[in-house]
């Protein structure tokens, strides 16, 4: 498996990627089986799994399940060093590249790489912006840092190119777990304009309308966590053809 090359490809090939993200500290282990039969039947092509926070360290848990009953690649995406699990498939080393905390600049990532070193995940550097999404979300309170606003497109692309200057493989913009308001499409649209590398979109995406909206702007990858959680409708209106 190369998680990375996959989604290259795909972005070169026009295909869409949708992840479906799990909180580790929001499923109960027991309904992973049944929620996974709706993820394999659906368009979803990855599963991230990550929160904020995992108070209770579920995430490996959650990833052996996982593991278990799905052959989509599962990748990390963790608030923090402790949700690191060799169990996973690799892991989106995200930088938080909209705040100015140091720790999520790179304190974390120091903390992280003797764990990585010694696990076989495929490490991939991933910008991280932060855009205010209508409401305070977890990002927001954990990392002590504040969202972009919509209104500052220029802000916004000026950072994606810096990380893509400074190494990074994958961008993405979040509105933040939850949002009001999804990340619009004129940002979506001149980011991908602007880079070269893959343009992942996520935060308050609850319809498929709103799904197809983040492709058409140019989104190679969208992430629901969310949406899927409190609603298998909707995972069922994303049923493959
Ligand atoms: C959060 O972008 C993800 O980090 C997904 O957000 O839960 O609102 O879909 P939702």
């Amino acid at each position: 498996m190369n998680i990375y090359q996959d989604i290259v490809s795909a972005k070169n090939k026009g295909k869409k990627l949708l992840a479906v993200l799990i909180d580790p500290e929001k499923i109960a282990l027991k309904n992973i089986p049944t929620f996974l039969e709706k993820v394999q039947l659906s368009i979803a092509t990855h599963i991230f799994v990550g929160g904020s926070t995992d108070t209770n360290n579920q995430t490996e848990k959650v990833v052996a399940a996982l593991k278990k009953s799905s052959s989509l690649p599962i990748v990390l995406f963790p608030g923090d060093a402790n949700q690191i699990t060799n169990k996973a498939d690799g892991i989106l080393f995200l930088s938080l590249l909209s705040g100015r905390n140091p720790e999520y600049l790179i304190e974390q990532h120091i903390k992280a790489a003797p764990i990585l070193q010694k696990t076989d995940l495929e490490i991939i550097p991933t910008g991280y912006i932060l855009i205010d999404g209508g409401k305070e979300t977890a990002v927001q309170k954990v990392s002590h840092t504040k969202p972009i606003s919509q209104n500052d497109v220029d802000l916004i692309v000026h950072t994606a190119l810096a990380g893509q200057y400074s190494g990074k493989k994958l961008m993405y913009l979040e509105a933040g777990s939850g949002a009001k308001v999804p990340v619009g499409q004129k940002i979506i649209k001149e980011a991908a304009e602007h880079l070269t590398i893959p343009l992942l979109i996520g935060g308050g995406i609850k319809t498929k309308h709103q799904l197809e909206t983040a492709y058409k702007a140019g989104a190679d990858l969208v992430v629901i966590g969310n949406a899927f959680e409190n609603d298998v409708v909707f995972l069922n209106e994303l049923k493959k053809q």
